[in-house]
């Protein structure tokens, strides 16, 4: 394999899998105050599904030569990134639902043209979580809708929340394709099977139409459908903002980092436990 080709699967596969970890501290969030025990369920059915995402995403990460430590170390120490989108806050219940119709939205788009990756151990780990990356869109969605059929102060929450997760969300996809300095060379290897502003476009055709279902609007002035394109035409994206979060001036980066740092420590007696339980097995054996 060559070695360009596996520096660039590890630190892909891995920012992927610190996301998929560090994007439940959001939704973690509103847990206890899900307004029914039916929500209560899907969120924290969601949740423990990015829990296994992570899991199947380091599994990948580590069939390429490097340890789950020595990956987990870079998240804490800031030198590997995570997904800009986690490093904004959950302000409201309606959030819950932002998050899953565009967030997952907008994953979803990403990873199932990676379910076609030219490396299989990250590949098949996709086909897994795309299955249920869409259950967790809908969640989202269905939750968005309720909310918008609900009292007039409801539909304003979920109409506040998609105002504000909008841009973030587009902000996922990474930067146009003529400043994405990796895409290049990722999409001749197939690492990457569609450019980022071509993903990106895929994901406004979709939620242009689906925000009509939902009847609220998205925060765009610039929005409108191009006959002769066939696709939506948007407005500008603030890369002054993404750039910012990305350095680790977002609202939210300390906080997240904080956090996965004091669940590392605190969960250090559950890994020397099963070491030493995995040694007890073997000696026995
Ligand atoms: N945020 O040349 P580019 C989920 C970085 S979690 C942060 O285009 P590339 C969920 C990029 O890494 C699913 N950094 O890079 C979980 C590079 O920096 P480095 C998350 C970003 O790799 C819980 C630099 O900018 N999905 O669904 O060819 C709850 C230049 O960019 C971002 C994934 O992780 C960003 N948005 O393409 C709910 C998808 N964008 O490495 C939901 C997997 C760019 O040189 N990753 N950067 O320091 C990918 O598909 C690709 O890595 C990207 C970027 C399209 C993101």
């Amino acid at each position: 394999m060559p070695e360009a080709y596996r520096k660039t699967l590890i630190r892909q596969i891995s920012q992927h899998a610190h996301s998929e970890v560090v994007g439940m501290l959001p939704e973690g969030n509103w847990i206890t105050r899900a307004p029914s025990l039916r929500r209560k369920v899907a969120l924290l059915a969601k949740i423990q599904d990015e829990a296994g995402h992570g899991l199947y995403l380091y599994s990948a990460a580590e069939t390429l030569g490097i340890s789950r430590e020595e990956l987990y170390n870079e998240l804490l120490s800031g030198k590997a990134k995570y997904s800009s989108i986690f490093n904004y806050p959950t302000l409201t219940w309606a959030d819950m639902g932002a998050v899953g119709w565009l967030v997952d939205g907008a994953a979803i788009m990403n990873q199932v043209a990676l379910c076609k990756c030219s490396y299989g151990p990250y590949a098949r780990a996709m086909v897994r979580v795309c299955k249920e990356e869409s259950f967790h869109q809908r969640q989202g969605f269905e939750l968005l809708l309720t909310l918008s059929k609900g009292t007039p102060e409801q539909h304003a929450m979920a109409q506040d929340a998609i105002n504000r997760w909008w841009w973030p969300s587009m902000m996922m996809f990474g930067p146009n394709d003529s400043d994405s300095p990796h895409s290049a060379q990722s999409m001749r290897w197939k690492i990457k099977r569609y450019s980022n502003d071509t993903l990106r476009q895929k994901f406004v055709d979709m939620i242009a139409e689906q925000i009509k279902v939902l009847n609220m609007t998205l925060p765009d002035p610039d929005l409108r459908w191009n006959e002769e394109r066939g696709h939506y035409d948007f407005g500008t994206i603030d890369w002054t903002e993404f750039n910012e979060v990305l350095k680790g001036n977002g609202p939210c980066n300390r906080e997240r980092l904080a956090a996965r740092r004091k669940a590392w420590e605190e969960g250090a007696w559950v890994r020397e436990a099963a070491m030493a339980h995995a040694a007890k097995r073997q000696q026995s054996f």
